[in-house]
C-alpha cells in the first residue's frame, strides 16, 4: 500500500504554500441536497463568496478512489452532474477511496479531509442530526460524534426542523461540542432566523469564534465546534408555513420505508418538491451567508496562528 491519495486543487495548493486562509466545503449538498442545475450554479457562487473575501475554497469530493481538497471548475461541474454519486460519511470514505469509487462527502467525511489537510473552517448549509423518532430509529447523525473528535470549526444556520432539533442539541452537549450562536441568543432553525430554543452559547465577531477554537486546541481538547448563522431575514420562510409540510415529507418517508443514509436526501428533495422550489431559494442565501462567516473565521485563525509563530 502507498500514500493516501490526495490531491489539492491548484489555487488550494497555492494558498498552502502562501500560507493563506482556506475554507472547505462538503459535496453531498450538491449531489444530494439541491437539484441540478441549481446545486452547480450554488456550488459556484459560495466558492466565489469565499474568494471574494480573499479566501480560498476547497470543496472535498472522493474522485475514482483519490480524495480531492479542492475541484478544478470542470470536476465540480461533473460531479453537479452525476446521478450516481455515493454520499460518503465516516463509515463509508476509506471504502470508497480503497475501490477506486467516487463520492460526495457529508459534514462527518469533510471534516475528517479538511483536518487532514490542514483545513480549520468548513462552511455549509444544515448539519446531520438527530431525527425525529430516533428513540425508534436510533438514526442520528455522524455529524455530531465528527464534531466531537475532529478540530474543525463548522459554520451552518442550526439544524433542520426535519430534526429533532432539542435532542440534537442534548447529544451535542453530552459530546461535548460548543454549539454557537452567531449574533444573537435564539439558536437559529435554518429556513428561520431564531426558533424558541436559546442556543447554548452566543459570540458576536469571527475574532471571537477563532479565538475559542484556537483556545480549544491549547486546552489539548479534541474537537470542532458548530458555529449557527443565522439565515439573513430577508430570506426566512417562517416556521409555520414549513411545520405541515415537513410533516408531510416525513410521513412520505415513513410510508416508502426510507431509512439510513437515504432519509436526510428523501426529506431535502421532498420538501423541495412540496415548497415548489421556494426552500431551495432560501437555502442559497443562508449557505452563501455561512461561507462569508466562515471565510472571516479562517483569516482571524490564520492572524492567531501567526501571531502565536512571531
Ligand atoms: N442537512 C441539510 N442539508 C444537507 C445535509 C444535511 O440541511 O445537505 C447533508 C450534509 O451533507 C450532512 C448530511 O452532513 O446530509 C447528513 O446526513 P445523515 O443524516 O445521513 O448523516
Ligand atoms: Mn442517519
Amino acid at each position: 500500500m502507498t500514500a493516501l491519495p490526495l490531491l489539492h486543487a491548484t489555487e488550494v495548493a497555492a494558498a498552502r504554500t502562501a500560507g493563506r486562509p482556506i475554507v472547505a466545503l462538503e459535496s453531498t449538498i450538491i449531489t444530494h441536497g439541491m437539484p441540478y442545475p441549481q446545486n452547480l450554479d450554488v456550488a459556484r457562487k459560495v466558492e466565489d463568496d469565499i474568494r471574494a473575501a480573499g479566501v480560498t475554497p476547497a470543496t472535498i469530493a472522493v474522485l475514482e478512489g483519490t480524495l480531492h481538497i479542492g475541484l478544478e471548475p470542470e470536476q465540480l461541474e461533473t460531479l453537479a452532474q452525476s446521478k450516481s454519486v455515493a454520499k460518503l460519511s465516516r463509515a463509508d470514505l476509506a471504502a470508497c477511496m480503497a475501490s477506486g469509487g467516487t463520492g460526495a462527502t457529508t459534514v462527518a467525511a469533510t471534516m475528517i479531509a479538511a483536518r487532514l489537510a490542514g483545513i480549520e473552517v468548513f462552511a455549509t448549509g444544515g448539519i446531520g442530526g438527530v431525527h425525529r423518532g430516533a428513540e425508534n430509529s436510533f438514526d442520528i447523525s455522524a455529524d455530531l460524534m465528527e464534531l466531537a473528535q475532529t478540530p474543525v470549526t463548522v459554520v451552518a444556520a442550526g439544524a433542520k426542523a426535519i430534526l429533532d432539533v432539542d435532542k440534537t442539541l442534548e447529544v451535542l452537549e453530552t459530546q461535548g461540542v460548543p454549539v454557537i450562536a452567531m449574533g444573537q441568543d435564539s439558536f437559529p432553525a435554518f429556513w428561520s432566523a431564531t426558533s424558541p430554543l436559546k442556543a447554548p452559547l452566543r459570540m458576536d465577531t469571527a475574532a471571537e469564534i477563532a479565538r475559542a477554537q484556537y483556545t480549544r486546541g491549547l486546552l489539548g481538547l479534541p474537537g470542532g465546534q458548530l458555529v449557527a448563522n443565522p439565515i439573513p431575514v430577508d430570506a426566512e420562510i417562517p416556521a409555520k408555513t414549513l411545520a405541515p409540510i415537513i410533516a408531510q415529507a416525513q410521513a412520505d418517508a415513513t410510508r416508502h420505508g426510507i431509512r439510513g443514509k437515504a432519509v436526510t436526501p428523501y426529506l431535502l428533495q421532498r420538501i423541495f418538491e412540496l415548497t415548489e422550489g421556494r426552500s431551495l431559494t432560501a437555502n442559497i442565501a443562508l449557505v452563501r451567508n455561512n461561507a462569508r462567516l466562515a471565510a472571516a473565521i479562517a483569516s482571524e485563525l490564520v492572524s492567531l496562528t501567526r501571531e502565536a509563530g512571531s
